[in-house]
């Protein structure tokens, strides 16, 4: 069986008129869920094969050790939902685990990826009923009913996309989840934690520079889909620990002073002038439960690695 739901919406901004707004900034930005076109989702996946980039292979390893202690927590027969499709490793993982999940319901807001997900889970798992929602899971998803009856919702949240939020959005965001699994329902989630600068700082700046290409994809895909002229010569990746915020800030800095052409804007820069990208906030197993509950989560359990660098966490709604 093959459905796809999708949530539009028409009062939905565009890449063009985000991109706009954040670049007229006094301070400018762009952000970070465009990074995602075909290119750039190919050097993500780059990135988390680099020996730099240490939580892809901490948490999967936190998985593969865990697994069956996240299975009990999230229980039987759920209706799991995820939020965003990745390579789908850590899910098939997740998915081999739990007992007889009733439905698996990848959530995403591009239907390349959403398709490419579905199609590998499908084969993976050929009597799992799987439904696809394309949609923008920051902001409001209606979930379609499986036809096989479960006995609650849990939701997947893998890799520590949380920490891109800022911390009022990631508490704005985990309580729309709360709202969206129900009383009793769960959130099992992947949080980078705060570790010495130099682990941080190198995992952002790879020395191969494929997150500085990750980052630069960024103008090149302003330039194609929305015909502006940025010079991918005169901007230079930088990324950097700010340890008062708790967050990795990914730059892209401007080499001189020069003026860029965006639909009807001059948008001018300084030179040193930088678009901010990304944040990439890492938690403290202290701030990470109070910001889970401030949202309305309880936090039941969390598995980490010996080093502390990675936690999985299974919060209760
Ligand atoms: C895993 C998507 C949250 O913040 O580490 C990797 C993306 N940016 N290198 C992260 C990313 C630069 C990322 N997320």
């Amino acid at each position: 069986m093959e459905r796809t739901a999708t949530s539009a919406d028409s009062a939905a901004p565009t890449f063009l008129s985000e991109a706009l707004a954040g670049l007229t900034k006094p301070r400018k930005t762009l952000p970070c869920k465009y990074f995602y076109d075909a290119r750039g989702s190919q050097l993500f996946e780059e990135i988390c094969g680099l020996d730099e980039y240490y939580p892809t292979r901490t948490e999967l390893g936190i998985m593969e050790e865990h697994v069956d202690g996240m299975a009990d927590a999230v229980g039987p027969d759920v209706r799991l939902v995820e939020l965003g499709a990745g390579s789908g490793r850590k899910t098939r993982l997740l998915l081999d685990a739990l007992d007889g999940p009733a439905a698996y319901l990848p959530v995403e807001i591009s239907q390349a990826a959403l398709d490419g997900c579905a199609r590998r889970l499908r084969e993976a798992f050929p009597d799992l009923e799987v439904l696809s929602v394309c949609a923008d899971y920051t902001r409001r998803v209606d979930l379609p009913r499986p036809q096989t009856a479960y006995e609650g919702t849990a939701a997947y949240f893998p890799g520590s996309t949380i920490g891109n939020f800022e911390p009022d959005e990631a508490r704005t965001f985990l309580n729309r989840v709360a709202r969206l699994v129900g009383e009793g329902g769960g959130l099992l989630i992947g949080v980078d934690l705060q570790k010495e600068r130099d682990v941080l700082e190198d995992a952002y700046n790879d020395a191969r520079g494929v997150t500085a290409a990750f980052n630069l994809n960024l103008l090149e895909r302003i330039n194609r889909e929305l015909d502006g002229d940025f010079d991918l010569d005169a901007f230079h990746h930088r990324a950097r620990w700010n340890p008062d915020e708790g967050r990795i800030e990914m730059h892209l800095v401007s080499r001189r002073p020069q003026q860029v052409n965006l639909a009807d804007e001059a948008i001018d820069f300084d030179e040193g002038e930088y678009i901010t990208t990304e944040y990439s906030y890492k938690y403290t197993e202290e701030s990470f439960e109070a910001l889970a509950q401030s949202a309305g989560f309880e936090a039941k359990q969390v598995w980490t690695d010996d080093r502390e660098w990675f936690s999985v966490w299974y919060l209760e709604a």
